[in-house]
């Protein structure tokens, strides 16, 4: 195996080796059974000098997005806790593009909330409303996850240094000012292959999404940044992901935000 040994293993390693196995589409064991210190603090770390590393190659930060601020999330990947990652450009998905493969391991995909920001919005001490007085425009989305690790195994650590197995996301068709939305109300139906699989609504997030994105804003603040206007905020998966092999097709179905269709596309 590629990288230094077992047990030799340091922030600019662990993030040189995530971001090798993003780019050659190698799937590896979590660095948390060599190196049980990699808790999230640490897994930050990685994930900021990786982002450092995406900006020199000449991606642009676009956002934020938020990892497990559903119960669904949480029970399936056995991390009780949300946490936040980086969004580039890099990650936008054209709508109607297909799932992409060829950039992928095993792609899977959630429903979320997106936020576009209206105005800058810094932590700490920010609460929901405030959060949500900062928001210009609401929409449905559906995030392509893509864990760097085997059968998406992982830690707290393991997982915020993949960037919280960032890969792609596309946004619906309808964006609404905040006020003309209950979005602790606001539903979705996941569909896979013409079948609905689960639904949840926006409460499955942190109560409310607004909540997700005053704590993204609030844990930012203690790694020394803002949300900023301009930015896009992924608030977190609503149900569980469903798998998006080639040849799939996944429909999320919003009350108000309309649908967002995704096809598994050719094998890569
Ligand atoms: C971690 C990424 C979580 C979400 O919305 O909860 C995430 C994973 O499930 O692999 O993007
Ligand atoms: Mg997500």
């Amino acid at each position: 195996m590629a990288g230094p040994p077992p047990g030799g293993w340091d922030v600019a390693s662990v993030a040189a080796e995530l971001l090798a196995c993003e780019d050659e589409r190698r799937e590896r064991e979590p660095f948390t059974d060599d190196w049980p210190g990699l808790d999230l603090d640490t897994g930050y770390e990685i994930q900021d000098l990786n982002l450092q590393k995406r900006l020199e190659r000449g991606e642009k930060l676009i956002g934020v997005k938020l990892g497990l601020t559903s119960r669904a999330k949480q029970e399936r990947m056995g991390v009780h806790f949300p946490f936040v990652a980086w969004l580039t450009d890099a990650m936008v998905l054209p709508v109607g593009d297909p799932v992409p493969q060829g950039k992928l391991i095993h792609p899977r995909i959630e429903p979320e909330i997106v936020f576009v920001m209206g105005d800058r919005l810094e932590g700490p001490g920010v609460t929901c409303a405030e959060a949500m007085g900062a928001v210009e425009t609401v929409w449905g989305g559906a995030e392509v996850i893509d864990s760097r690790y085997k059968d998406f195994r992982f830690t707290a650590g393991d997982v915020s240094a993949d960037n919280a197995s960032s890969g792609a996301f596309v946004t619906g068709p309808i964006g609404l000012p905040p006020a003309e939305l209950d979005l602790a109300l606001e539903a979705v139906l996941v569909e896979t292959n013409g079948v609905v699989v689960d639904s949840a609504t926006g409460a499955a997030v942190q109560g409310h999404p607004g909540e997700a994105l005053a704590l993204a804003a609030n844990d930012l603040a203690r790694r020394g940044h803002a949300i900023e206007a301009g930015w896009i905020v992924l608030t977190g998966g609503m149900t569980d992901a469903v798998f998006a092999p080639p040849g799939s097709s996944t429909a999320l179905h919003f009350t108000n935000l309309g649908s967002v269709f995704l096809n598994g596309g050719p094998e890569a």
